[in-house]
């Protein structure tokens, strides 16, 4: 019997620097409308979805941007997107900027199921970017400065009859994101983007943007037979464009649904996830073919051991 979850990805287009909480939520919960009557299932929102993306400004004193970040989950201002899912039975993936009672800082995600309960979290493990002001940016990318990297690992949860894993944005550039979720079974990973057009610390021909976008999840969704939905907080922001491009992508690699907007748009899949299955039982079947034991020590963080004659060159 195939196991069909109706995804949406819900892509938001761009929150003002003084756009309201309660602004953002009411454009999500008009999307999880559409998606309700679009029988959906399972909803996936951007990164940092109630907020615009801060990381661009820089802030000497960091508790000047606490107003960015989510001190509870759901809070009072959050709560009705809850509710409004729970109401039609779709359960949704949210990013957003995390401040814990103990002071820690993160991009985070959450997992919350059919009913309103948050049943997995996810805090971003690579964060792009830097720490310091950079005069030489037209932009900021300061998400070294306002997080840090994520305590939590790549978890995995059983969800929609499925097992889902989740992510954030710079994540999805990093083979080891997916392997490390398909290794504990992950049949649908799901992640937001918050991406500016413009690659602010070197020049980078403008169209990379999209393609590195797709690639990035199209290859590791077939290398790791597994969904992948792609959700872009996305349009001008404050003068600063953010690509689109969100999408649902199949095992097979190929892109089944794709936005056409830079704005709020919601695009659906009804996706049967025994096409996870099929890759992991053949093509990609670790047991039978992943030969771990043969690719030679790992013991450095550039990722390989370099024989003692190229060593000293590395030096
Ligand atoms: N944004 C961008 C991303 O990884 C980036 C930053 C873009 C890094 C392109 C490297 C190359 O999509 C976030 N928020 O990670």
């Amino acid at each position: 019997m195939s196991r069909i979850v109706t995804i949406g990805a819900a892509q938001l287009g761009p929150i003002a620097p003084d756009e309201s909480r309660a602004s953002a939520v009411n454009r999500m919960i008009e999307l999880l409308k559409q998606a309700g009557d679009r029988g959906c299932n399972f909803v996936v929102f951007p990164e940092l979805a109630l907020t615009t993306f801060f990381p661009r400004y820089y802030e000497e004193d960091i508790s000047k941007m606490n107003h960015h970040y989510e001190r509870e989950m759901p809070s009072a201002e959050t709560r009705p997107l809850f509710e409004a899912a729970a109401e039609r039975g779709i359960g949704f993936y949210l990013g957003y900027a995390e401040l814990t009672p103990d002071g820690h800082r993160y991009n985070t995600a959450i997992l919350v199921d059919e009913t309103g309960k948050i049943t997995g979290k996810y805090r971003k493990v690579h964060l792009p970017g830097h720490s310091e002001y950079d005069p030489n940016r037209p932009w900021q990318h300061l998400e070294k400065r306002y997080f840090e990297p994520g305590d939590l690992g790549f978890g995995v949860w059983r969800q929609h009859g499925g097992i889902i894993g989740m992510a954030i944005c710079n994540d999805r550039r990093w083979p080891e994101t997916y392997r490390v979720m398909s290794l504990k079974g992950a049949e649908v990973i799901v992640l937001g983007y918050n991406t500016p057009d413009v690659n602010t610390s070197a020049f980078e021909p403008n169209h990379l943007r999209m393609f590195h976008n797709h690639l990035t999840m199209q290859a590791n969704a077939y290398m790791n037979s597994a969904f992948v939905v792609g959700v872009a907080k996305a349009g001008m922001e404050d003068g600063c464009m953010l690509i689109g491009g969100s999408c649902i992508i199949q095992p097979s690699g190929e892109i089944v649904s794709q936005v056409s907007s830079v704005d709020d748009e919601l695009i659906t899949y009804s996706a049967d996830l025994d096409l996870a299955k099929m890759g992991k039982e053949t093509v990609f079947n670790y047991a039978k073919h992943r030969r771990i034991e043969h690719y030679g020590t790992i013991t450095t963080q550039t990722g390989v051991e370099l024989p003692p004659e190229l060593s000293e060159a590395a030096e």
